[in-house]
């Protein structure tokens, strides 16, 4: 969720850039810094008597680690985004171990396991908790040949228990946020086992925390896998809850490493997650919103400003929770400072991060659409002319923002209006008076005034790729 705070502070005062931090925050920001270098990167804290000066390089060193893990720009230096990073609640196993505990691959040699949930939290009923924990270990059961049996006495293979500040594993929890859970690799004893920090709020719904959404990235853990980079992972290290629990794609990869496939012979895939630079790369759709543009695939959107070089990849669900995934068409309003999206026959509206009442709606009234229309391609607002042009199939409608009404004499053929695009389009937005085309890997810069094409690019040019 990095960049949330800037952007929240571009949409409300249009202001730019962070306050002036008083001096006590950043000395609250340097024992932070210093403290999650320590928990998650191996920056050591014992009395070792080494110079400032080399204890600046080292967290520098470990700084940069960090940075580059979590795809942030590698300073090497606690600057914003990296402090935001950090800031956000996690798992607390490290991202990089000291090397004895990765050394050798952890695996279980059964696999048939036990588990028992020793206690339970006061904040959900048990039923709940036995029901989140169960299908956490389904997700990995579905896509590996281990087996997990629910045991009510004695030890474990996996021990299940809810717990707080120091609890006699060297790794204390810290209360209210951060660190909100931990597992341990597989291994007797603790092996396995798997803690989480009832200082928490646990919940079965979209608040902070979800513990099925917990639970199943802490079991990759009991398995033998450590964190992923790929932030559409569940073993991505940072809480992020979409709505959905399942395994990534990346995920099914890293436990089929060490048990191999399932023996059911159905092989369920799991999503994977769009590469920015990867020349493949389509679009569902694409529009500009609040002088960003965004665009969007799959669950995930991609967002690139002025002020960012690097473009931005997070779930859509984190500051749309009820848009669905798999967005078709979007296009930004920008006098009334709405965006509004569609997939099907329905549509939503939302100002910044907010859903606007009453959505979603139907794109036969609202739009005066035929019933033959199931689903649109694209859309665009042309600022100049209070035109918005939906593209469907190879066909476009357009209709009047400021009448509310489609003109006469649509659909037309895209192919006489917008010649050398091609017969249907992926996505579309208008920048600088310009209409940018999108089909498959192509992107086209056209000017609508003399109807031609400008330039033909890579889909995905505007994420500074090399
Ligand atoms: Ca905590
Ligand atoms: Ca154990
Ligand atoms: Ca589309
Ligand atoms: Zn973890
Ligand atoms: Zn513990």
């Amino acid at each position: 969720m990095h960049r949330l705070p800037l952007l929240l502070l571009l949409w409300g005062a249009g202001s730019h850039g962070f306050p002036a931090a008083s001096v006590n925050r950043q000395d609250d920001d340097v024992e932070m810094v210093q403290k999650y270098l320590e928990n998650y990167y191996d920056l050591k804290s014992n009395g070792e008597q080494i110079g400032r000066q080399r204890k600046n390089s080292l967290v520098a060193e470990k700084l940069k680690q960090m940075q580059e893990f979590f795809g942030l720009k590698v300073t090497g230096k606690p600057d914003a985004e990296t402090l935001d990073m950090m800031k956000q609640a996690r798992c607390g196993v490290p991202d990089v171990a000291s090397f004895a505990l990765t050394e050798g691959n952890p695996r279980w040699e059964s696999t048939h396991l036990t588990y028992r949930i020793e206690n339970y939290t006061p904040d959900l009923p048990r039923e709940d908790v036995n029901n989140a924990i169960k299908k956490a270990f389904q997700l990995w059961s579905n896509v590996t040949p281990l087996t997990f049996t629910e045991v009510f006495e004695g030890q474990a293979d996996i021990m299940i228990s809810f717990v707080w500040r120091d609890h006699g594993d060297n790794s204390p929890f810290d209360g209210p946020g951060g660190n909100l859970a931990h597992a341990f690799q597989p291994g007797p004893r603790l092996g396995g086992d798997v803690h989480f920090d009832e200082e928490e709020v646990w919940t079965s719904d979209f608040r902070n925390y979800n513990l099925y959404r917990v639970a199943a990235h802490e079991l990759g853990h009991s398995l033998g896998l450590s964190h992923s980079t790929d932030i559409g992972a569940l073993m991505y290290p940072s809480y992020i809850f979409s709505g959905e629990v399942q395994l990534s794609q990346d995920d099914i990869n890293g436990i089929q490493t060490i048990y191999g496939p399932s023996k059911n012979p159905s092989h369920p895939a799991g999503p994977q997650t769009p590469k920015v630079c990867d020349s493949k790369l389509t679009f569902d759709a694409i529009t500009t919103i609040r002088g960003e543009m965004m665009f969007f695939k799959d669950r995930f959107y991609i967002r690139t400003s002025a002020y960012y070089p690097e473009p931005e990849l997070n779930f859509i669900a984190i500051f749309w929770p009820n848009l669905p995934n798999g967005l078709q068409a979007a296009y930004e309003v920008a006098h009334k400072d709405e965006v509004r999206f569609f997939k099907g026959t329905k549509y939503w509206a939302v100002q910044g991060q907010n859903m606007l009442p009453g959505y979603p709606k139907d794109i036969y009234r609202s739009f005066g659409f035929p019933r033959s229309v199931k689903n649109i391609d694209a859309a665009v607002f042309d600022e100049d002319t209070g035109k918005t042009y939906f593209f469907v199939a190879n066909k476009y409608w357009r209709y009047d923002e400021y009448r509310r009404s489609m003109d006469a004499g649509y659909p037309k053929m895209i192919a006489a209006d917008f010649p050398g695009i091609g017969q249907k389009v992926d996505a579309v937005f208008q920048k600088d008076g310009f209409f940018y085309f999108f089909h498959r890997t192509r992107q086209y810069k056209f000017d609508p005034k003399t109807k031609r094409i400008l330039t033909l690019q890579k889909a995905n040019s505007w994420f500074n790729c090399r």
